[in-house]
């Protein structure tokens, strides 16, 4: 820990560590209550830090404001310009930023390192399109008459980020907000503020050596309330949260009745389909990462299973054996190498785990391999451990628990007799972030990805419902939010659209053919 705090900066004092910045003149301040981070791995303490009080809140949110008014009026490709010297900040430090990453969060080093280079990779993503964003030209009926849709700064975005992706899912946010003219100001998730600090930190060494303002990337660490504050206040023109769906309903509704925007990434309850024709081997290898990854705790992990009735019984006891050679000789310490599945990020989500097992057994479903908490030994005796689950449903009709959201590893693996049953199984929860299907069968692909396919915002043939590059929109349908992040033209949310009429003619034309003389 203490050699990754260093080359990232981080003080080892011991003192609180400030958790607030947004001007280079008043530097890392923060007056709020301390916030503890510890390693879920050992239940160590890692950190105490400062948060903001609602005062700070307000500096910072002046601060960005102030800001903004300077940034917008910088050439885009200017602004692509400084986040490239960014992306070279950060990609100097990946693999203590990553490391940092798998000691807060807890997911496994490589894990840890793909979020940081998924930073970097929206990064390079938002440098091109610093110089090609912008609206249309459109024909006009009329004559000398010129129709633009012109794309402008929005303002000020606060990112509310959650624990499971502390870096890569602000560094989406980011990326498009800096290159489309904006401020942000970031309250990350109470438990992962040091990968925050140690963002931030990166992203300020690179404003403050091109003279620009600290507020164009503030940070505010801090709890519920500090969220709260952010999502309250009229001067966040765009507000994009990352969390659970009642924390996200109750973000949506505030926002919308100060009518301002929101963008919401909340829960999934993505399911994988295996046809008989479809390479086994690989969706197998595809659906235990998609399962396990992150141990279970990425809103695209794979949580529900349909196998077709002809190959279940061969699969299932193949999906098993995967479990079995997973668990558990490769749980452990996430930053040593040949680990593959950590620990969970808290005690409560042990006790969630816990939880659902519970009422998975209650319902009907039958553990075929995990179902329990890990004891550890030694230093990871403290960590947050629980075993690699799989759980059979015979009656998915009358086995509620299946359409939540529990963020472990726990698979609920069930049967179908056709595509369009899995479709139709796929579609049944609330959730629709990320669905996969396993086949050779090109109609059954094309099935899947139309008019009555699934309903998920992401869909992939023949590759795992986690793991989405940048290069696409990356969002989901339904209770997940509808909100699109990253690549594609999610760009288009954090700028304030004007549809422009020039008349270079010296009539007055009237669309429409209307006579008014
Ligand atoms: C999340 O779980 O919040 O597709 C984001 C993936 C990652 C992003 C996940 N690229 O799994």
């Amino acid at each position: 820990a203490r050699s990754v705090f260093s080359a990232l900066d981080l003080p080892t004092s011991g003192e609180p560590i400030a958790g607030v910045y947004y001007s280079a003149q008043d530097g890392w301040c923060g007056s709020g209550e301390l916030q503890t981070s510890r390693n879920p791995a050992t239940g160590e303490t890692l950190g105490e830090v400062r948060t903001a009080s609602r005062e700070d809140v307000d500096k910072a949110l002046k601060a960005a404001r102030l800001a903004y008014e300077g940034w917008r009026g910088v050439p885009a490709p200017k602004r692509g310009e400084v986040l490239r010297q960014m992306r070279g900040a950060l990609n100097d430090r990946i693999d203590d930023l990553g490391a940092l990453v798998s000691l807060e969060m807890g997911k496994v080093l490589s894990e840890g390192r793909g979020e940081a280079q998924e930073f970097v990779d929206v990064m390079d993503f938002a440098v091109g399109l610093s110089r090609t964003f912008g609206g249309t030209v459109v024909q006009s009926e009329r004559e000398k008459h010129f129709i633009t849709e012109v794309a402008n700064p929005l303002g000020v975005v606060g990112v509310i980020s959650a624990f499971n992706f502390p870096c890569a899912v602000f560094g989406w946010n980011q990326s498009l907000a800096f290159i489309t003219g904006n401020a942000t100001i970031w309250k990350p998730a109470p438990t992962t503020p040091l990968v925050a600090i140690a963002t931030t930190k990166i992203l300020q060494s690179v404003l403050e050596a091109n003279k620009l303002p600290a507020a164009l990337s503030a940070l505010v660490c801090g709890g519920g309330e500090t969220g709260d504050a952010l999502v309250s206040d009229k001067r966040v023109d765009l507000l994009s949260f990352t969390g659970s769906e009642a924390r996200g309903r109750d973000v949506s509704i505030k926002v919308a009745s100060r009518f301002g925007q929101s963008l919401l990434e909340l829960g999934g309850n993505n399911a994988s389909i295996v046809l008989p024709d479809a390479n086994l081997p690989m969706a197998l290898q595809a659906i235990t990462f998609a399962a396990l990854g992150t141990a279970g705790q990425r809103c695209t992990t794979t949580r529900r299973v349909f196998l077709h009735e002809s190959i279940a019984p061969h699969f299932i006891t193949s999906l098993v054996e995967a479990y079995k050679s997973v668990s558990p000789s490769r749980i452990g310490d996430p930053l040593e190498s040949g680990t593959l599945v950590g620990p969970l990020h808290s005690q409560d989500a042990v006790k969630r785990f816990q939880d659902a097992v519970k009422q998975a057994k209650e319902q009907g479903g039958e553990v075929l391999v995990g179902g329990d908490v890990v004891k550890m030994q030694g230093e990871l005796a403290g960590g947050n451990w629980v075993q690699p689950t799989i759980i059979l449903v015979r009656d998915v009709d009358n086995f509620p628990i299946m359409k939540q959201e529990t963020f472990a590893p726990i698979l609920y693996v069930s049967t179908v007799g056709s595509l369009e049953e899995a479709i139709q199984r796929n579609n049944e929860v609330e959730q629709g972030l990320s669905t996969a299907l396993f086949t050779k069968d090109l109609g059954a692909a094309m099935q899947v990805i139309g008019p009555a396919g699934a309903d998920s915002g992401i869909i992939n043939v023949n590759s795992s419902t986690s793991g989405a590059e940048i290069g696409a929109r990356f969002g989901g349908n339904k209770s997940t939010g509808w909100g699109r992040e990253s690549g594609g033209d999610a760009w288009k949310q954090y700028v304030r659209w004007s549809s422009c009429t020039l008349n270079w003619s010296d009539q007055l034309g009237l669309a429409q053919g209307v006579k008014f003389e």
